[in-house]
This record gives C-alpha cells, sequence and structure tokens, in this order.
C-alpha cells in the first residue's frame, strides 16, 4: 500500500464470535525485507497479525497459516518463464514462517502450489482449507498476510465464493505493487465482491 490507506471505517469495534476463524496468508521470509521474494514492508504485517493471533488465542477459535511451499523447479520462476524469482522451495528457509509470527502450536497449516507445473495463489486452491473450515463450523474469515495482490485477493475471493463473510485486515496486509496501486485496487475489488476492510486495531476478544 502506498501513500493513502484504504478508508476502512476504522474505528467500530469488532467483536470475535463462535464461527470465526483467522487466516495469515503466506507470512514467509522469502517475502520479507531481504527475501527472495521480498514484498515492500512486508514485516509490517506481523505486528498486526500478531495482535489478531492474541486475540483469536484468547477466544480458543482456530487459525490458519498459508504457506506457498514450491518445487525447485516450479512453474512459476522465470527459469520456466513464469513471472517471480525462485521463492519459497519447500524446506528452505526461506519458505518458513516469519520468525516473529506468533503463531500458536494449534495453527493449521495449510500448503499450497506444491506441484511443479501448476501455481496456486489461493489457500483454497488443491488444499484442504475448505474441508477443515467446514469440519471446524467456521461462517467468518479474518484474513491478512502477504501479498495483497496475489496471494491474499485471491484466498479472500474463494472465500467468498465458499460464502464466507470475510473481513480483510487492512494493517495486516502489504502488496508486491509490481504497478504502483495495485494493492489498493485489490483492496477495492476485495470490498467490491463483498469483504468488509477492517484493521487489526478494531478486533475484540
Ligand atoms: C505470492 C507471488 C508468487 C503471494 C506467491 O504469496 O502473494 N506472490 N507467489
Ligand atoms: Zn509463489
Amino acid at each position: 500500500m502506498s501513500s493513502h490507506e484504504p478508508e476502512p471505517a476504522a474505528t467500530g469495534a469488532i467483536r470475535l464470535l463462535p464461527g470465526d476463524a483467522l487466516i495469515a496468508v503466506d507470512v514467509q521470509n522469502d517475502f520479507l525485507p531481504g527475501g527472495s521474494l521480498a514484498v515492500p514492508e512486508g514485516d509490517a504485517v506481523i505486528p498486526a497479525l500478531n495482535r489478531a493471533l492474541a486475540l483469536f488465542g484468547r477466544c480458543d477459535l482456530p487459525v490458519f497459516a498459508t504457506r506457498d511451499w514450491h518445487t525447485p523447479d516450479h512453474c512459476s520462476f522465470k527459469a520456466r518463464n513464469g513471472p517471480w524469482p525462485p521463492h519459497c522451495v519447500a524446506g528452505t528457509a526461506g519458505a518458513g514462517f516469519a520468525a516473529a509470527l506468533q503463531l500458536p502450536a494449534s495453527t493449521h497449516i495449510v500448503s499450497k502450489g506444491s506441484s511443479a507445473d501448476r501455481d496456486a495463489y489461493s489457500g483454497f486452491d488443491g488444499t484442504e482449507l475448505a474441508g477443515t473450515l467446514a469440519a471446524l463450523g467456521v461462517r467468518r474469515l479474518f484474513i491478512g498476510g502477504l501479498a495483497t495482490d496475489y496471494c491474499v485477493e485471491a484466498t479472500v475471493s474463494d472465500a467468498l465464493a465458499h460464502g464466507y463473510a470475510v473481513l480483510v485486515l487492512t494493517d495486516a496486509v502489504r502488496a508486491v505493487d509490481v504497478r504502483p496501486g495495485d494493492g489498493e485496487r485489490a483492496l477495492e475489488r476485495m470490498r467490491q465482491r463483498g469483504a468488509r476492510l477492517c484493521r487489526s486495531t478494531q478486533l475484540r476478544a
């Protein structure tokens, strides 16, 4: 995100309820400053996500963490004429979750994009995420992470398509912004599709 923040109604308290779950999308070292596909200010999502994680923990609500989990020869890499430098190769340090992200031991880890010949931006794409959410009786999803204009948008869109109420934590997302404004346009598309934009500071246990 750049100069102007998108304008969530940034004040009202949002009380967490049974049926809520949190999804932290791809908060992995390769997407943080110094990583191979660093998202500008990517590390800024961590304090906001930690605030949400603490509240979800206090309420005993489920937490999911998606991770990009690629093969070394993944089709999204430049060596295979894909758009990206190599990143998040399964088992490497770059694919690890940010050390400062305070994920509970009970976190449901969702690996995606793990087939060499097919990419997956959405946490729902080719994973067990939908089944696990259904089994847990989840109805409302709070979503943050990286990157706004790729995996966050894809995950939010699929969540809406699956019928979940979706709140995007705008202080807990950052964009690649290949073209300036991509992140803000992605947030606007999410809002148009029915996601609510809010901030982690609005959440209450
Ligand atoms: C992502 C680019 C390539 C993301 C993953 O997590 O948003 N972006 N792979
Ligand atoms: Zn990827």
